[in-house]
């Protein structure tokens, strides 16, 4: 299997910006072949050019992760605050292509953190003003060879789109070649009936994977039945990143409901992590 390993920088900050430019020297000297950037609002202040540059020198590749809040919720039924959202969009994939990226995951089809009780039809026009907007957002994205990765989050994080089956009914209303899925273990092993099974379903769509621990810390340090997520990426012949996310001890740790250390050294979760994961999947 073609896979290509690459670390979120969550696991050291919550917004990458210039500040954290010693991040990718430091994510090369570990051994990986990709850095994966969370930058937040601080990619309007980041020249693409300089990044871009620095990744080249190092021989790095990049992904990009995303969010939508509530100020640009692309579900709503806000016509203002879909539009913020979309234009978020456009203007992140813009900056992204100058920095050499083509691809973005995350829950990019609600505001993450939103979790109600919603009557059917509701929950149906949220689900469905959502692959409008995801339509126009593929649309732009497809213009710049730009990939879309929605990634299903669990039931504790948002309230649209927890199983990778899910994911799958998404991409498929969408219809569209710019808007495909990702899966993350963290967030299968909680919400997926078998892992496997849903990697192996997720085919047609599946470009990007988030290698986690189930409780994010040191992949291979945990539960996550690797052998199995081994055999379903080779049996559909996966050739995307396989990139570890956690979560910076503090602020950001909280922001992901982790009220523990993982590890005694942050370093640990990728480091120890990429040593595992080159021998469990290839
Ligand atoms: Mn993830």
């Amino acid at each position: 299997m073609k896979i290509k390993f690459g670390v979120n920088t969550l696991v050291w900050v919550l917004d990458f910006s210039e500040k954290g430019f010693s991040l990718l020297e430091k994510t090369k000297n570990m051994g990986f072949d990709a850095i994966e950037l969370t930058p937040g609002d601080e990619f309007r202040k980041m020249d693409p050019e300089k990044l871009h540059k620095k990744l080249d020198e190092l021989g790095l590749e990049v992904s990009l992760c995303g969010i939508f809040n509530e100020s640009n919720d692309i579900s709503t039924d806000d016509a203002v605050i879909r539009q913020r959202g979309i234009d978020y969009m456009r203007d992140y994939t813009d900056w992204g292509k100058e920095i050499g990226a083509r691809i973005i995951g995350g829950p990019l089809f609600s505001a993450l953190g939103k979790k109600r009780y919603l009557p059917d039809e509701e929950r149906k026009a949220e689900w469905d003003r959502s692959a409008d907007s995801l339509k126009r957002i593929g649309e732009d994205a497809a213009k710049k060879g730009f990939i879309i990765a929605m990634e299903p989050i669990n039931r504790f994080e948002i309230d649209m789109i927890n199983t990778a089956s899910q994911a799958i009914q998404m991409c498929e209303q969408v219809d569209n070649p710019s808007i495909k899925m990702m899966l993350d273990t963290f967030h299968m092993n909680i919400e997926d009936i078998n892992i496997g099974d849903e990697i192996r379903a997720s085919k047609k769509h599946l470009v990007h994977f988030h290698t986690c621990a189930n409780h994010r810390g040191v992949p291979g340090n945990d539960h996550i039945p690797w052998g199995e997520v081994n055999k379903a990426l080779n049996d559909i012949d996966y050739e995307g990143y396989g990139v570890i996310e956690s979560f910076a001890q503090g602020e950001v740790a909280a922001f992901a409901n982790i009220w523990r250390p993982l590890v005694e050294d942050q370093d640990d979760i990728p480091r120890e992590g990429l040593k595992f994961l080159r021998k469990a999947l290839k």
